[in-house]
């Protein structure tokens, strides 16, 4: 039996990469960090929370991933952990350096001095491109980050190529672009949207308030992502893929289609406030994905329209069940009203 171990297992991507690998027969251990609150809603939502062997691990404590190395005697690692939000970056450029960047250097070199058998897939990501697009992005377009989450990324992802052609080490860049389901988390803007017109359609608020309304992007569906992640590490050879619709779509066209699904007009709810917006955007992200489609026969089928809807019904159905008192493991009753958290921006 395969033995994978997942980093960040309590996120979206990890919870789906568990439920995908434990469908393909591995054995899976997941790490998780300690917080003051368990956070393990999502694999409990997925039905494999019993599933999976849970190992707590720090991606700033290098003691605690060569533990989780030991107990866990990879044939893969999946390093999925990193302060993940481009927004916090901001306002925790350092911690996210450590964590998002550094982090990937620890796992690397954990793998080198355990054992430089183990194959490691790196969560890269298409933020790398950052403000230099105009054209669809492919694995041979300059990168240009835009944000210490970006920079850290960049670093973790040159990293992995170094270790790669330095050790010998099986290590891939998965350069996803972005890719969401109902298991995003609340702060992303594609699952604030689903929760917001949720929630008005639904009476229990009246607005959202969001910030950037132009920017692009190129929104997959998540299930579909994690399975290119195992793939680039079934090949012969490791390598660097892009994955992506192609397709590229304004936060706006998401909030009028998020409206739409929920059959409310959406310029009567949405107030832009620029406490959402960033010091320094990223317009634009389309991806090319021809790469991944010819060696690893991956291709996207969920497109924008279908994913908005997915992501309201999902949001509107679990809402309605809650307020008709059943109680289920889920993030959004216990989610703040963003306005109470301030922005750097605000608070000078
Ligand atoms: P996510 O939902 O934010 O999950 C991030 C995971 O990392 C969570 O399990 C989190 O644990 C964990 N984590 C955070 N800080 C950590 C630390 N110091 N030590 C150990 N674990 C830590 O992110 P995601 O959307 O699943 O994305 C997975 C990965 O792909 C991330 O590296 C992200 O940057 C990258 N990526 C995502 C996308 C996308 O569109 N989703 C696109 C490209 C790349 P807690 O639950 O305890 O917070
Ligand atoms: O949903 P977002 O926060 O995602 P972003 O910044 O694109 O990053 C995500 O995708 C990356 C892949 O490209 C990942 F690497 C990263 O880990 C993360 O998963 O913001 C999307 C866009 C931005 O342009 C933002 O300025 O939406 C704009 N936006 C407008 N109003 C907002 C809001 N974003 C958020 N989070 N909240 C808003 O109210």
């Amino acid at each position: 039996m395969k033995r994978a171990l997942v980093t960040g297992v309590s996120g979206q991507d990890g919870a789906y990469l568990s439920k995908f690998l434990l469908e393909k027969g591995y054995r899976v251990y997941g790490t998780y960090r300690r917080l003051s609150t368990p956070n393990f809603w999502r694999l409990q939502h997925l039905g494999v929370f019993e599933k999976i062997n849970l190992i707590s691990c720090d991606l700033i404590d290098e003691n605690s991933i060569t533990e989780a190395l030991r107990i866990s005697r990879p044939n893969e690692v999946y390093n999925l952990a990193a302060q993940s939000f481009v927004g916090a970056s901001f306002e925790q450029p350092t911690g996210t350096g450590m964590v998002t960047g550094l982090g990937v250097t620890r796992v690397l070199e954990a793998v080198r001095q355990f054992d430089t058998g183990i194959r490691v897939y790196q969560a890269s990501t298409s933020e790398l491109y950052g403000t230099g697009g105009r054209s669809k992005q492919n694995e041979g377009t300059p990168f240009y980050p835009a944000s210490p989450y970006a920079a850290a990324k960049l670093y973790g992802h040159h990293m992995a190529r170094i270790y790669r052609d330095a050790y010998g080490i099986f290590a891939c860049n998965g350069i996803l672009f972005n890719h969401e389901s109902p298991l995003r988390g609340l702060e992303f803007v594609t699952r604030k949207i689903s929760n917001g017109v949720a929630k008005i359609a639904l009476g229990i608020e009246k607005n959202l308030s969001l910030g950037n309304l132009d920017a692009k992007r190129d929104w997959g569906y998540a299930p579909e992502y994690v399975r290119s992640m195992w793939l680039m590490l079934q090949q012969k050879m490791p390598d660097d893929y892009v994955i992506a619709t192609g397709e590229s779509h304004s936060v706006r066209e998401f909030v009028s289609e998020a409206f739409n699904v929920a059959g409310l007009d959406w310029k009567k709810h949405v107030k832009v406030d620029r406490k959402f917006m960033r010091p320094l955007e990223v317009n634009l992200l389309r991806g090319d994905s021809r790469k991944a489609g010819k060696k690893l026969g991956w291709k996207p089928n969920v497109k924008f329209r279908e994913l908005v809807r997915i992501m309201v019904e999902n949001d509107m159905s679990l809402w309605r069940r809650w307020m008709d008192g059943e109680h289920f493991p889920w993030d959004a009753p216990s989610y703040p009203s963003e306005a109470n958290i301030l922005s750097r921006n605000l608070r000078v």
